[in-house]
């Protein structure tokens, strides 16, 4: 038997143990390895009843996602086949579930007769969240035994429950006391069974309660989740299988689940999110950082700056349960940012989302103040002052006076250089980047800025906190506007130059919210602010404008007072929350195209995406030659969590490795040669973008030879 499952007999009950760290994936060794051990225990007369647990301390992960690309996960014996096994088995299975039984593993929970829970553990189906449904009978026997809305909520959110509201819902039946060993309570729950001669319970004996669905259950699920997870997939897959779990016997209903999961699983949606899923993981390494670098202790952090973006960051801690020090030297300006986050956590419990007593007890912990001397204990101090280099290099020299020493002193600057602003203090090893988005307190990407000098131990600390407040940390390097903002320019860039060339905005928002984007370019400016981007580029000029008719409609257009959604107008109107066209934009654009000797067009929305995506992804490519991104799936985090991008698309370098970088690099080129001297300064493209697609490889591929 294979050394992943554990066998073992205790008096009259077979102990069948999954030992496969970390996560107890069920690869194939282990499903061959449960396949025997069930096999034994059915085939021992001694034999009463079987305890399904795990050896490690967490039920399991559910199945082995590295194999789904590998193809592995077809090997023999399949899971669902494996687990129609389990549940026919006459003889009585309790599965002991602790740490987590997610996706595979509930599934392979659900196929024992009954389950108890220790106390704290999470049980899900999160398949969902890798572009799958659930594959081995979870859409079927999950509704079976809680009712088909609760198993639905699951299934199409993926969010894992906890064992006490399992418990309530019917897919655990039994929770462990708080002091017991899960395996004794599991041995003693199945004897106890056995003895009152319990039934065995297979699914295949039960029927989904209809009863209480409304009619239209099905049809409104659908809308909603098309409104809620646009895009997606693999959600309304979930739904068509929960549905026929309602209609179905279970054996035709494993068939049709079956069919919807292939489905899935051959989309690039699938692969793309389970790219995601590992892309997620891969960012907690950091070249030259070792793994085991133990980081600072954080007790108490200082923000300074109580604008909208000090004061978001400010709350992500207070949620964090964290002591905040939140400076800001002008009184007013301190008492108005205070207010703000009383107000935000007002509107939050007013909605339900948090009771009173928790918003007293976050509030209770922000200190306010107008005097430096009270960040003297603070171990990690964020700057999130104005965006300007003097500015922020005098916070620093002040924090270098008042810091005590190991602090970490971090700025949130989202362009400016990390170096220039450490040069201000004599501790650069203590300073970095951490560079939120905004909403700060809502926005789960956070850069975490490395300069040249910044410690190990700084940076591990930087990402530790970050995951404790429930960010999402990419370490990137120091240069313009980091990996985010360094990719939005092109982007940006395109979209407004489109817009001169014949494009009207509704058309290239169209096209980027038609592509999955949450939204266009052009709506996106007018709600940061036409003046905030204008600014932007006057103040950084020597870094990103060399031509002409660089965003000038953009620039027109913040000269007229237009700001945007501010203002009521920018590159569309408002009102209210109601937008419409701006007819103005189209006579700054036909006046300025004709200043500048640019033939307006009819443009094709082929053109739109490509001319607004490929400069994007060209412009990863260079930041990956120059060290700025460890690697390609840093900045698809950086997009999908950032910058609206779709998750299932999984970024854009993946989109870019899904549809060829052969394509991605013929259509720089087509670009550089057709917009003549503009497409010569614009559409070059980057060498690793050239030598990738030459050697016909993918950025897949830079990442792996990187890891
Ligand atoms: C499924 O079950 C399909 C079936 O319905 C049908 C089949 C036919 N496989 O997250 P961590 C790795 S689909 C392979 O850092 P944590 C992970 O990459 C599956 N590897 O730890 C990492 O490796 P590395 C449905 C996996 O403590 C290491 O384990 N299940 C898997 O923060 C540690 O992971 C899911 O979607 C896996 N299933 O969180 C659950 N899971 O060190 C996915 C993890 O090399 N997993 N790894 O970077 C999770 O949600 C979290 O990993 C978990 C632990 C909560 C379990």
């Amino acid at each position: 038997m294979a050394t992943h499952v554990h066998y073992t007999l205790r008096e009259n009950t077979a102990l069948i143990r999954i030992d496969n760290p970390p996560v107890n994936g069920l690869g194939q060794a282990v499903r061959a390895g449960l396949q025997a051990a069930f096999r034994q225990a059915a085939a021992d007369p001694a034999v009463e009843t079987i305890v399904l647990a795990s050896a490690t301390g967490s039920f399991s992960a559910g199945a082995d996602i590295t194999e789904f690309a590998s193809g592995g996960f077809d090997a023999e014996p399949e899971l669902p086949g494996l687990l129609t096994e389990i549940e026919e088995s006459d003889k009585l299975v309790v599965a002991a579930i602790d740490g987590v039984a997610l996706g595979g593993g509930l599934e392979l929970a659900l196929a024992a007769d009954y389950r108890i829970a220790a106390p704290g553990a999470r049980v899900g189906l999160p398949e969902v969240q890798l572009g799958l449904i659930p594959g081995a009978g979870g859409t079927q026997r999950l509704p079976r035994l809680t009712g088909a809305e609760a198993a639905l909520d699951m299934i199409t959110s993926g969010k894992p429950i906890d064992a006490e509201r399992g418990l309530a819902l019917g897919c655990v039946d039994r929770l462990c006391g708080a002091e017991e060993p899960l395996l004794d309570a599991a041995i003693a729950y199945a004897r106890d069974l056995h003895r009152h001669q319990a039934p065995l319970r297979s699914c295949a004996q039960m029927s989904v309660d209809m009863q209480s669905l409304p009619e239209d259950f099905f049809a409104a699920t659908r809308s909603r989740i098309a409104a809620r997870q646009r895009g997606f997939l693999a959600p309304l897959a979930c739904v068509d299988a929960v549905e026929a779990a309602c209609t179905l016997p279970l054996d035709q209903g494993l068939a049709r689940e079956r069919e919807l999961f292939a489905r899935c699983l051959a989309s690039p949606q699938a692969r793309a999110q389970q790219h995601l899923f590992f892309a997620e993981r891969a960012a907690a390494r950091v070249p030259g950082v070792p793994r085991d670098t133990a980081a600072r202790e954080v007790r108490k952090v200082a923000v300074i700056g109580a604008g909208t973006m000090g004061g978001g960051i400010a709350m992500n801690f207070l949620n964090g349960g964290i002591p905040t020090v939140l400076l800001d030297l002008g009184e007013e300006s301190l008492q108005r940012g205070v207010e703000i986050i009383g107000k935000n956590y007002a509107i939050s419990a007013s909605k339900g989302r948090i009771s009173d007593v928790d918003v007293r007890a976050r509030l209770a912990l922000l200190q306010p103040t107008t005097d430096y001397a009270d960040l003297a204990d603070a171990d990690l101090v964020i700057e999130a002052v104005f965006e300007r280099m003097d500015i922020k290099q005098a916070v620093f020299r002040q924090l270098d006076a008042v810091c005590k020493p190991g602090a970490i002193l971090a700025s949130n600057t989202s362009t400016l250089d990390v170096d220039a602003i450490a040069a201000a203090t004599a501790r650069p090893g203590d300073v970095i980047g951490m560079h939120f988005f905004s909403p700060a307190n809502v926005m789960r990407l956070l850069e975490v800025v490395r300069g040249r000098d910044s410690a190990a131990d700084a940076i591990v600390t930087a990402q530790k906190i970050a995951r404790r407040i429930g960010k999402l940390p990419v370490v990137v390097g120091v240069c313009f506007g980091f990996v985010g903002n360094r990719m939005l320019e092109p982007y940006g860039r395109e979209a407004m130059r489109l817009v001169l060339e014949g494009a009207s905005p509704a058309q290239v928002d169209g096209v980027l919210t038609g592509f999955g984007l949450a939204m266009g370019l052009c709506a996106m400016s007018d709600l940061a602010g036409i003046d905030v981007g204008y600014l932007t580029r006057e103040g950084n000029r020597a870094a990103i404008a060399h031509d002409p008719g660089y965003a000038i409609v953009a620039d027109r257009l913040y000269q007229a007072g237009h700001y945007g959604q501010k203002t009521g107008c920018g590159f569309y109107r408002y009102e209210g929350r109601e937008r419409s066209e701006n007819p103005e934009v189209e006579n700054i654009a036909v006046a300025a195209a004709t200043a500048l000797g640019i033939a307006r067009r009819e443009i094709s929305d082929e053109e739109i995406l490509e001319r607004c995506l490929y400069p994007l992804i060209n412009e990863g490519a260079q930041i990956l030659d120059e060290g700025i991104a460890a690697r390609a799936s840093d900045c698809d985090l950086v997009y999908v969590n950032g910058y609206g991008f779709p998750a299932w698309r999984g970024g854009p370098m993946q989109w870019a490795d899904e549809i060829g970088l052969d394509k991605v690099l013929a259509g720089m080129q087509r670009y550089r040669e057709q917009l003549g001297e503009y497409g010569e300064t614009w559409f070059r493209p980057a060498p690793l973008l050239q030598r990738l697609a030459q050697a016909g490889e993918r950025f897949a591929d830079f990442d792996a030879r990187n890891a």
